[in-house]
């Protein structure tokens, strides 16, 4: 016998739920739910039952792909006409099939390698606007871990330049995309036929979209017309050919991967970043661990790519950020069809899963579990993300990057980004927060980011 799944009475959607909680962001009034409801507990969204998990027992479960699998995300439910980006494309979506199977090497860890000299092109520009802001002049983290990892993205993928650090104003693209973002958020919230209503708001999302769309084409175009022999993404997809039918990516799919890839490729890793630096700020012995690694490991010298392996402490730093604030804080699955009886229930039997539930799985309460992480499972400890202790965790207890075959695709082109980036400051500045009493607030648009988090940079060694 099952039983029936806890949760709050009397809530229509979601939406109406975080006017009501007047929490700081969505995020956190579904963690704290959690904290009232327990490891499981449901809500109604537009009709839809959905059932919030946060443990790692029952994440286990949930990560069997033989039951469950990935619910593309309905705030960027896909416009009809177009085709889906592998983010957004539902499992059984042929041209997801098509664009993962082409673009896996693409992201393989050689290919990644190449792309260092571009990484450190970027690394290079965040490097110097600090060491130019001087030390009296508060530096907004976020803002500019945002320039960097777009620039980045954009230069590793299609050799493309926004040249964020040159302009005062974030480039037109990153506004079309916030706009895009923030009203899909919005749209979640809201019943559809209010939505219908609202004509200069979708006016403008449909200008948001046809923007990015037609910065898309465009470096298409100029590919086909100046053809390189760089192995990057853009040619990965202009050239490549799929294994299982022989045959090329049509450019829309290649536009939508294009636009997948400046989004999910650049706002997940500003926000590890922001939040690396934030705890280091706040951990002083873990500051001063990480900056005495990288002056032993690197000292003065060009931070290589061979080098990012050794630094097994800031490795620990980037894991146990992640495992606290995922940046990506929420991922969605649902029942594989077909998958009833005994194999469709959550808690080892004891609650039923439906068809056309919608399972979210809360990342960062789930990363805290303390059955798993301990009593001080919510401080900062990157020791126990190093080594053995990281390496003997269950399977489920660490899973930013999400699972299985929808797990991310861009892992190590993140990763390598955020190590190198992270050793190159620490080498080149001692750093301060701004307000030394800053208090974590949380941002969240699909992401997640520290609010207003500014910080103050002392250049450590004259430049030469
Ligand atoms: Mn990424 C999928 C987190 C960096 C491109 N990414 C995912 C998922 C998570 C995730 C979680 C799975 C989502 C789900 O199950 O619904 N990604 C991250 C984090 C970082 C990150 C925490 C940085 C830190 N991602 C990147 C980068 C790129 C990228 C960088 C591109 C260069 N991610 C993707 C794509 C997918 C994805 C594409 C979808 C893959 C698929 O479903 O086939």
């Amino acid at each position: 016998m099952t039983e029936p799944v806890p949760g709050p009475k009397g809530l229509p959607f979601v939406g109406n739920m975080f006017d009501l909680v007047d929490e700081e962001a969505p995020l956190r009034a579904l963690e704290h739910l959690a904290e009232l409801y327990g490891p499981i507990y449901k809500l109604q969204r537009k009709g839809t039952r959905v059932l919030v998990v946060s443990s790692i027992a029952m994440a286990e479960e949930l990560f069997d792909e033989t039951r469950f699998r990935k619910m593309p995300p309905s705030a960027l439910a896909k416009d009809s006409e177009k085709p889906a980006g592998l983010f957004t494309a539902a499992s059984d979506d042929p041209d997801w099939g098509e664009a993962h199977r082409i673009l896996v090497p693409a992201f393989g860890s050689m290919a990644i390698e190449a792309m260092y000299p571009e990484m450190q092109d970027i690394g290079n520009q965040l490097v110097l606007k600090w060491a130019r802001m001087g030390p009296n002049t508060p530096i907004s983290v976020t803002d500019d871990f945002t320039r960097l990892t777009l620039d980045t993205i954009a230069l590793c993928a299609m050799d493309f330049r926004f040249n964020s650090f040159y302009t005062e104003q974030m480039h037109p693209f990153v506004n079309a995309m916030v706009g895009m973002l923030t009203e899909s958020g919005n749209r979640m919230a809201r019943p559809a036929i209010v939505t219908s209503m609202m004509r200069k708001t979708n006016a403008k999302f449909n200008e948001d979209q046809e923007y990015m769309f037609n910065i898309s084409q465009e470096l298409v175009r100029h590919r086909r017309e100046n053809p390189t022999k760089k192995r990057d993404l853009l040619n990965a997809m202009i050239n490549g050919t799929d294994p299982n039918s022989g045959s090329t990516m049509r450019d829309d799919l290649i536009i939508a991967n294009i636009i997948t890839f400046l989004i999910a490729g650049h706002e997940t890793t500003s926000g590890l970043l922001s939040f690396a630096f934030l705890n280091m700020l706040q951990n002083p012995q873990a500051y001063y661990a990480a900056q005495r690694e990288v002056d032993e490991v690197i000292g003065r010298d060009p931070v290589t790519v061979d080098k990012l392996s050794k630094l097994e402490y800031l490795n620990g730093v980037l894991r146990e950020t992640l495992r606290l604030t995922p940046t990506a804080p929420i991922i969605s699955k649902q029942l594989v069809a077909g998958c009833t009886g005994s194999r469709a229930t959550l808690g080892n039997g004891k609650y039923a899963v439906e068809p056309t539930d919608k399972l979210m799985v809360l990342i960062g309460a789930m990363q805290r579990d303390p059955s798993v992480y301990g009593e001080d499972a919510n401080e900062f400890r990157p020791e126990r993300m190093m080594g053995e202790s990281f390496k003997n965790l269950p399977s489920a207890a660490w899973k930013p990057f999400g699972n299985g075959v929808r797990a991310c695709i861009g892992r190590a082109f993140a990763w390598q980004e955020a190590l190198m980036v992270t050793a190159m400051l620490l080498q080149n500045f001692d750093f301060q927060l701004d307000d030394p009493s800053y208090k974590l607030r949380i941002k969240q648009t699909l992401t997640i980011k520290p609010a207003n988090l500014k910080m103050r940079a002392t250049i450590r060694h004259k430049m030469e």
